[in-house]
């Protein structure tokens, strides 16, 4: 099949970059967002997301001539959704902006069109919610429509490379649409492509996020029986991973993100009575936060009144977003516990948490600081000097909740140095 034109719904860190990669590769696209301040952003040349590479990839579509940007969608060959699955406080996924996405093509859709679903969802979204509502406008999919699941597996920070390279796994409601599905993401996409049903497809993404969410677990638990046995983990994984089948992944203040801390409780809905392993790995990173405030208290001697800066607050190392982000919770709880908390996070530099003091520059966040606490691991804070940290600082009480600093740096420049999942040890 050929695709000249193509809809795509939501233009957030996966649909941008997908509209405008079909862009400038030769296909007409009208990206919609229901958002007025992003359509006017782009209208206006600038970019509402930082991830490296895609300012310049947004500007050279526009150049092309293939991408507009629209408040609602119009008639295309092709419409592919990829607005926000987002989980709502009972643990459950709200669809509510599926729903509407879909609703928005009922009167753009026309017999011989493709319609994917990109947006993470439970298994069977794209059967019991998608197909029905599609259904409306008097087309029967399969039919007179194709109609596909497809997610994407971009990892933030290396979207534009991945988006291209990744193989991708495409499920249609029948053959006839995989294989439409396929023929669209072959304009661009260099990996290989498998075709299968669409809820494998929804349970494939599912189960990467979810297989990576318990391997994390099981770091964070390791983490604190070696602060019990006395046994420094970082060393103790490096050890393990020496092992030709055993790949131990990183312990931390917890799992933030939009995906890998969401995505494994669609699989708890949509069967709580066989997702035990999986709820309880949530529930142990959840706790991540609780157990990092509990280790800074106990080395600090009490948290109240203490000046703490904190390092890092987007969820993981070098970008900038904030979504689920552990090193939020854990300035909360500091803020909770009566601590006078300066964060500094030099991706967003307005990002503020309420109770805590907001910081433009790591030197004035460390200034008069009692306590250091590194919570992202970002490249600068990673290079940070131990002898000019305690040049500004008013105490010297270091914590580390991503195992990157060296302790004989920081021990020299006078720092008592506590790294999460180091236990003392007797010998
Ligand atoms: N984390 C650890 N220890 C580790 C690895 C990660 O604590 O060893 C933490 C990070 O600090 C972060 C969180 O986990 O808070 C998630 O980070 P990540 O880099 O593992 O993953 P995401 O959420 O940025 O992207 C994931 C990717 N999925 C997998 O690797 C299976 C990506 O490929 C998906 O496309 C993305 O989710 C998504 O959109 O679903």
């Amino acid at each position: 099949m050929d695709f000249e034109t193509i809809c795509v719904l939501g233009l957030g860190y996966i649909g941008l970059p997908t509209a405008s990669t079909f862009a400038t590769h030769g296909v007409r696209v009208v990206g919609v967002d229901v958002n007025k301040r992003v359509v006017e952003v782009l209208h206006n040349g600038e970019v509402h997301i930082h991830e490296p590479g895609l300012r310049t990839l947004v500007q050279a579509a526009f150049r092309s001539g293939n991408l507009r940007v629209s408040e609602a969608p119009e008639e295309a060959d092709a419409f592919i959704i990829a607005v926000p699955t987002p989980i709502q406080k009972d643990k459950t996924a709200d669809l509510s902006y599926v729903v509407a996405a879909c609703e928005s093509i009922v009167p753009c859709l026309k017999k011989g069109n493709l319609v994917v679903l990109e947006s993470t969802s439970p298994p069977r979204t794209t059967m019991d919610v998608v197909k029905p509502i599609l259904e409306r406008s008097g087309l029967a999919a399969g039919g007179d429509f194709h109609l596909a699941y497809s997610a994407e597996r971009v990892l933030p920070g290396k979207i534009l490379s991945e988006l291209i390279e990744n193989a991708r796994v495409m499920g249609g409601i029948d053959r006839a649409s995989a294989e439409a599905c396929r023929d669209l993401y072959h304009v661009f996409v260099r990996g290989e492509i498998v075709l299968t049903d669409a809820t494998t497809a929804e349970m494939v993404k599912l189960m990467e996020n979810t297989f990576r969410d318990v391997n994390i677990a099981i770091a964070n638990e390791f983490a604190r029986q070696a602060e019990e046995f006395g046994v420094d983990i970082w060393e103790a994984i490096r050890f393990a991973n020496l092992h030709p089948r055993i790949s131990i992944l990183k312990p931390g203040p917890g799992v933030g993100g939009h995906c890998i801390s969401v995505d494994p409780w669609f699989l708890v809905e949509a069967a709580p009575d066989q997702s035990q392993l999986i709820r309880q790995a949530r529930l142990v990173n959840d706790s991540q936060p609780a157990y990092v405030l509990g280790i800074i208290d106990s080395a600090a001697g009490g948290l109240r009144g203490k000046r703490i800066a904190a390092l890092g607050l987007a969820y993981k190392p070098d970008v900038d977003d904030l979504r689920e982000s552990p090193a939020i919770e854990v300035v909360r709880l500091l803020v909770d516990s009566g601590a006078e908390v300066v964060t500094y996070e030099p991706y967003l530099l307005g990002a503020a948490v309420a109770g805590a003091e907001s910081s433009q520059s790591l030197d004035a966040a460390l200034q008069g600081a009692d306590i250091v606490i590194l919570l992202v691991d970002h490249e600068m804070f990673r290079s940070l000097n131990p002898t000019s940290v305690a040049k500004l600082m008013a105490g010297k009480l270091a914590v580390d909740t991503r195992g990157i600093w060296d302790r004989a740096d920081w021990e020299q420049a006078g720092f008592t140095l506590r790294v999460i999942g180091v236990g003392a040890r007797d010998g």
